[in-house]
């Protein structure tokens, strides 16, 4: 079969139906090429060759070894499985610089763990800016105890996401740079759904089937509706939901949705599906961006496929709505709260970066899982962990709220590893600050999810019990904002971690084959923990009286300047024939 060297190994557990197996990939990461736009040819990151990659089907129980040998000669890689709670395994995260030193060209790193959940869930690389050049893929976890197990016919998978012509380390280069003060991010080029465009989808009459959505996206959200068929929302994020009627879902990156769709009686008609990004999140709107994404379900092949009508109002449900099906109370008052304000603003670099309370995350000498198992009992003290990391050491047990107050106008979808979350109080647009003393009635069954997003200077407190040891970030899953420094680290009941945690030799390999210490603090002390010196630390703030406008007016002298004296030397030296790169619009003009 396609997937090469995929082999299960069944063995039967003490119950007559369910069959808890072992999977054992043996992944080779290589670059290959693919074209899902259909506009232009560019090197992907594929597995054993293949691109789209395989969707993974877990059953509950299941256990996953994947042996990764990085195969790309010219990256580190990772892998990371988005939504698991990896209990006791906190280590097989996939997170670089977190929970793991990140894979080199030319190592093996395996990934041991046992499914505790059950619904939609992805896995992508975790190393910095990587995921959106093609290593992302759905994954679903079933099991006939699922609430609605039996109650649809059959189910289909389908990502949505958007796609960039050029590589992320060029497009990388490009957004955290002077040259883009303002920070407006790449605009992607095409929307995808399943990895392409024109997606058809075999349905037949009166037939229920259960969609699984998954927006694999590095950045925009995606509105997404059925043309004359209601939706009923059963799952978000791996949680299930009582069923919820809805016309369109708002899907931001990293989220899914599973819904629902019963089939009309009698129809030779197809009918069209669209994905539309939410633009939004754009600085700027190029004619030549595919916004829209259409598919279709097809009754008859026959039948035409029809152009999907414009919608004038993007009216999507509400998820803060949402009732899990288990019927989970509101966590009691918390015992610890961390609150978050963010910010975007400018580093000394003239670079655009993102905060939360004043600092931008930067990566640790010593990934923090690593820092936490060598440094006794100092690891209770969140110093030893850096500056940078912006990290909170949460105790076993204790309830915590997270507080995030956005003090940016964009929209934000944040991730926290290894929890889901009850959503307790979202704000609309433009409310400010939380008020904890003036806030909504807390909802008695909050809806509860992995990533959720905070509207422009707005607010979102999340509730969630500290109970799984484990070094857990909590990022923006929009790759650029993350990569721009948007995320802390929670360090959970690190003690619990150094009684039971045991690490793999490959692990270790993986450090020295990166040249990545693998003890003591941030900075690699093993002798003092709390002298920090040589830690790794973000570029020194901007001169005071600088702005961002500034710099603005700055760049735009000087490439005026070099544009002047590039078609000096141009007409110098006509003759000349190369083949244009392709390029993403970096919109620098835009400044607010
Ligand atoms: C991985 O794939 C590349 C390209 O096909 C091949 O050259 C290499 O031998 C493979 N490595 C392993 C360990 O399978
Ligand atoms: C989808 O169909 C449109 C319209 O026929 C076509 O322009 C486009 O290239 C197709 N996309 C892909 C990826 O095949
Ligand atoms: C996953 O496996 C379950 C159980 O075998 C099956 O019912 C389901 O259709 C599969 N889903 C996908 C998306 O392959
Ligand atoms: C590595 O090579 C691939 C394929 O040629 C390219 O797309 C990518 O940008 C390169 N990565 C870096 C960091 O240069
Ligand atoms: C597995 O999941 C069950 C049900 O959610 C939970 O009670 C149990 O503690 C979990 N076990 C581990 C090791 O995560
Ligand atoms: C996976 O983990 C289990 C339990 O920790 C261990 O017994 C087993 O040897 C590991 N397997 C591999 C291939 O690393
Ligand atoms: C979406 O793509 C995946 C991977 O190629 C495939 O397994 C799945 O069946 C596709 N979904 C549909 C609805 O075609
Ligand atoms: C299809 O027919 C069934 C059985 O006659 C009926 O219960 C159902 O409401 C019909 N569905 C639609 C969408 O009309
Ligand atoms: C994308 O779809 C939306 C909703 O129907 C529509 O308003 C918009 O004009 C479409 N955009 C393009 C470029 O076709
Ligand atoms: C952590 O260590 C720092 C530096 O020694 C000290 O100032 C601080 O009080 C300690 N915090 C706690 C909670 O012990
Ligand atoms: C409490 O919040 C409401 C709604 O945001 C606001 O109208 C009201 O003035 C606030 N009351 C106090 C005492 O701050
Ligand atoms: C982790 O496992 C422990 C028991 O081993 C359980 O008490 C706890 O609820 C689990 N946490 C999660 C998030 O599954
Ligand atoms: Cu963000």
């Amino acid at each position: 079969m396609m997937l090469g060297l995929h082999w299960l190994v069944g063995f039967l557990v003490y119950t007559p139906i369910v069959i808890a197996v072992t999977h054992h990939y043996d992944w080779n990461v290589t670059w290959v090429s693919a074209n899902p736009d259909g506009m232009y040819e560019r090197p992907v990151i594929g597995i054993n060759g293949q691109w789209p990659l395989p969707v993974l089907n877990f059953t509950l129980g299941d256990k996953v070894i994947a042996k990764v040998y990085n195969a790309l000669g010219n990256e580190s890689t990772s892998i990371h499985w988005h939504g698991f709670f990896q209990n006791g395994t906190t280590h097989m995260d996939g997170a670089p610089g977190i929970t793991q030193c990140e894979i080199p060209p030319g190592s093996t790193f395996v990934y041991n763990f046992t499914v505790n959940q059950t619904g939609t869930y992805w896995y992508h690389s975790h190393a910095k800016g990587q995921y959106p050049d093609g290593l992302r893929q759905a994954l679903v976890i079933t099991s006939p105890k699922d609430p609605y197990a039996g109650r649809y016919d059959e189910e289909f998978v389908i990502t949505l996401s958007e796609w960039y012509h050029d590589p992320m380390p060029a497009l990388l280069k490009r957004f955290i740079s002077v040259l883009n003060p303002t920070g407006a991010e790449p605009v992607p080029k095409s929307a995808l759904m399943n990895d392409t465009q024109n997606l058809t989808v075999s349905v037949e009459p009166g037939k229920t089937y259960l969609f699984r959505l998954v927006n694999i996206a590095a950045f925009a959200s995606q509105y997404f509706w059925i043309e004359d068929h209601p939706m009923k929302i059963v799952e978000v994020d791996g949680v299930w939901t009582e069923p919820a009627e809805a016309d369109m879902i708002y899907i931001t990156a990293a989220q899914r949705y599973s819904v629902l769709v019963t089939m009309k009686n009698n129809t030779s008609k197809n009918y069209a599906m669209v994905g539309s990004m939410d633009t939004d999140l754009f600085d700027t709107l190029p004619p030549t961006v595919n916004y829209n994404v259409t598919g279709w379900l097809v009754y008859n092949s026959e039948s035409e496929k029809p152009s999907p009508s414009d919608t004038a109002l993007f009216n999507p449900y509400d998820d803060f709505n949402l009732v899990p099906v288990d019927g989970e109370k509101l966590l009691g008052d918390p015992d610890y709260t961390v609150t978050l304000d963010l910010t975007m603003d400018n580093l000394g670099d003239g670079a655009n970066y993102a905060f939360f309370n004043g600092i931008t995350y930067v990566m640790p000498k010593v990934p923090t899982v690593y820092t936490a198992l060598s440094t006794g009992a100092d690891a209770a003290n969140s110093t030893v962990y850096g500056y940078n990391t912006n990290a909170f050491v949460l105790k076993k047990g204790d309830i915590i709220d997270l507080v995030l107050n956005n003090d940016d106008t964009g929209k934000h979808p944040f991730y926290l590893h290894g929890h889901n979350y009850q959503v307790i109080a979202r704000s609309d647009e433009d409310a400010g600050h939380y008020d904890p003393q003036n806030h909504t009635t807390f909802p008695a069954v909050p809806m509860r999810r992995d990533t959720v997003y905070v509207k422009p200077t707005g607010y979102f407190v999340i509730r969630f019990r500290a109970d799984n040891p484990g070094i857990w970030i909590f990022h923006c899953h929009i790759e650029w904002h993350m990569d721009a420094g948007l995320a802390v680290v929670l360090v959970e009941a690190p003690l619990e971690m150094q009684k039971t945690l045991a690490i793999p030799q490959d692990h270790w390999d993986a450090c020295d084959a990166s040249h990545t210490p693998k003890e003591g603090n941030a900075a690699g002390n093993t002798r003092d923990h709390y002298d920090l010196s040589g830690e790794n630390k973000s570029v020194p703030p901007l001169p005071a009286g600088v702005t961002a406008r500034g710099i603005v007016a700055l760049v735009f002298s000087c490439i005026a300047a070099c544009l002047g004296l590039a078609s000096i030397v141009w007409y110098g030296m006509a003759p000349i024939t190369t083949s244009q790169p392709s390029t993403e619009e970096t919109n620098e003009t835009n400044s607010n």
